[in-house]
């Protein structure tokens, strides 16, 4: 049972009250969440930030994993969850991990355009049709590759969102619907939707309910998930089933707060890693089929797949942004076809294997 500290870093607790009646609750809660097995001196406490709500998966996928690992650690790791951007908000807690402001960040990496030039690779179209196959597959990549873009952090564990889609306010039939339609994106997503046509609106997604109702955009670009966890369904009535690009995400913690803990609590974090990537791609595949049948019943949300002949032509209109890709990773010092063929076997192996 994790530790839930009350004030006045109140993560996930917004309760104002009286000083004395708090320390008192937050005494008798720590005292009664302080797993037996480990003296409260032995109890390493890190602060998560995450950045979206509480409800979404990148922040069910935060409370799973801080649960299993204050099991697996005898208690003496307690997990202090900050969701909603309590804490850091999307664009500052990658570098509030780096100065210490928080110990774990979980961040999308395509909310940060240019900084991360090797995985801006998995925001373009590679053809995985899950969440689980993509995350491991940019897990794997991760430790094969260690590109430099990462350096500066400990990767605790990368996992993406399902392919994404597009919904929107407008009836889709297919790409010609698209063209100048105003779509919220993120990072390299956003070209794609530019290739196609459409008028690509670069947001993170804590902003992308207010540019929903603003009428800034008219649709969002991301993965059906979001249809209930934003109940983006309630404006975007209509979908358009193009199985696009995944949103790679990566949790970081802070070099310095990983190289205090033990090695056996090191190896904890680590050991738990690869199951945690298939844990939460699961879980955010099998989620966003419940929300598409939750928008169709609750909202009438209406469906329809990209033809083939559409298919062919995202693909065509959609390749140079892999040539381009493939030309940047000259600049990085990598052979841009070796990454490319070491994703598309991964992605066939993974596929093959489920
Ligand atoms: N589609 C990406 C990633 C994403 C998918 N579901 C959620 C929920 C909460 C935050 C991000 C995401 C994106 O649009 O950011």
């Amino acid at each position: 049972m994790r530790v839930c500290s009350l004030f006045p870093l109140l993560p996930r607790r917004g309760l104002v009250r009286p000083l004395s009646v708090l320390v008192l609750v937050w005494g008798l809660a720590l005292a009664l969440t302080v797993p037996r097995s480990a003296p409260a001196a032995d109890v390493i406490r890190l602060r998560y930030a995450n950045f979206p709500a509480a409800s979404t998966f990148p922040c069910v996928q935060m409370e799973k994993w801080a649960d299993v690992v204050e099991e697996r650690s005898g208690g003496r790791l307690a997990i202090e969850t900050y969701p909603g951007g309590t804490l850091l908000d999307a664009r500052s807690i990658l570098r509030g991990v780096a100065r210490g402001q928080a110990d774990i960040g979980c961040i999308s990496l395509s909310y940060h355009p240019g900084s991360f030039p090797f995985f801006d690779l998995f925001g373009l179209p590679l053809g995985f049709d899950s969440a689980r196959d993509a995350g491991e597959a940019a897990f794997a990549l991760y430790r094969k590759y260690q590109p430099k873009e990462l350096a500066p952090y400990k990767v605790l564990l990368m996992f993406a969102c399902s392919p994404s889609q597009i919904m929107s306010s407008t009836p889709l039939a297919g790409l010609d619907e698209l063209r100048g339609l105003p779509l919220r994106a993120a990072g390299s997503l956003s070209d794609v939707i530019a290739a196609v046509g459409g008028q690509a609106v670069s947001l993170p997604m804590s902003e992308t309910p207010e540019a929903l109702q603003k009428g800034v955009v008219k649709g969002v670009f991301s993965s059906w998930d979001t249809l209930k966890d934003y109940n983006y369904a309630e404006s975007c009535r209509y979908g358009l089933a193009v199985d696009s690009s995944v949103y790679p995400f990566v949790v970081v913690m802070n070099k310095k707060a990983w190289d205090k803990l033990p090695p056996d609590l090191q190896q904890v974090l680590d050991g738990y890693a690869d199951e945690h990537c298939r844990w939460t791609g699961d879980y955010v595949d099998d989620w966003g089929r419940q929300a598409v049948a939750w928008s169709e019943q609750t909202y009438g949300f209406q469906l329809k797949r990209l033809s083939d002949p559409d298919r062919v032509r995202m693909a065509e209109l959609t390749a140079p942004l892999l040539e381009e890709w493939k030309a940047g990773a000259a600049e990085l010092g990598l052979d841009g076809q070796a990454v490319l063929d070491d994703v598309f076997r991964l992605r066939d192996e993974l596929k093959a294997g489920r």
